[in-house]
């Protein structure tokens, strides 16, 4: 089948999820650049692809799709590679619940919360919202240490939960206030270092990672 390509920027968490679900099942691909925060908005054509304006889509041959969890699950049934998801139903659905904890608690608090607010452009620097995100953060990252059960979220094998993780908490640790809250779960800080040193996160680092 013909390659895939994803549209959409190497800064933005949700692109760089589905990334690695692409570079861990080591299928090649194309990274179709979209600058949705383009003053007039975002492409036109873009929009036919995603009307919500979000980033990522994949196009694979005559196959287009959004969400980045439809994409990652594509990803995971169509392409040959280390399997990302269990089978079973328990460790399957604990999987999704570590992902959907994740989008709802973890990037408005983490990402958006601590990351944005205390070292993202600074037109976004706020100092109250930076404090209002602390208690939020840290509940996130005790519960997200509690399930961890292994090396990686469903034990001796990175997941599609891992994949959701990584980049979020990659995030947080640019920021100093994301590294102290860090510091306060070694389990967690062990397995980001782990996330860290894997080909397919080398492969996808943000530019702000470069910098840092
Ligand atoms: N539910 C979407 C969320 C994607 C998302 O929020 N992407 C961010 C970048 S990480 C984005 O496009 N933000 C632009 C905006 O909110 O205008 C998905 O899972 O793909």
């Amino acid at each position: 089948m013909s390659v895939p390509t994803l549209y959409g920027a190497p800064y933005s968490v949700y692109v760089r999820i589905a990334r690695l679900a692409l570079e861990e099942k080591g299928v090649a691909y194309a990274l179709e650049p979209v600058d949705i925060f383009a003053e007039s908005g975002p492409p036109a054509d873009y929009l036919r692809l995603q009307p919500f304006g979000k980033i990522p889509a994949l196009r694979h041959g005559d196959f287009a799709l959004y969400e980045t969890d439809a994409i990652v699950r594509y990803v995971e049934e169509v392409f040959e590679g280390p399997p990302l998801a269990p089978e079973a139903p328990r460790p399957r659905a604990r999987m999704t619940q570590v992902m959907r904890i994740l989008d709802n608690y973890g990037y408005p608090a983490l990402v958006w919360g601590v990351f944005v607010r205390e070292a993202g452009s600074h037109k976004d620097r706020d100092p109250a919202l930076l404090a209002a995100a602390v208690a939020p953060a840290r509940r996130c990252l005790a519960v997200l240490e509690d399930l961890l059960s292994g090396d990686f979220f469903l034990g001796d094998r990175p997941s599609l939960a891992d994949l959701q993780g990584a980049p979020m908490l990659t995030y947080l640790a640019l920021a100093p206030t994301g590294r102290r809250l860090l510091a306060e779960r070694p389990k967690l800080s062990a397995w980001l270092e782990r996330m860290a040193a894997r080909p397919s996160l080398v492969a996808t680092r943000f530019p702000a990672e470069l910098k840092a």
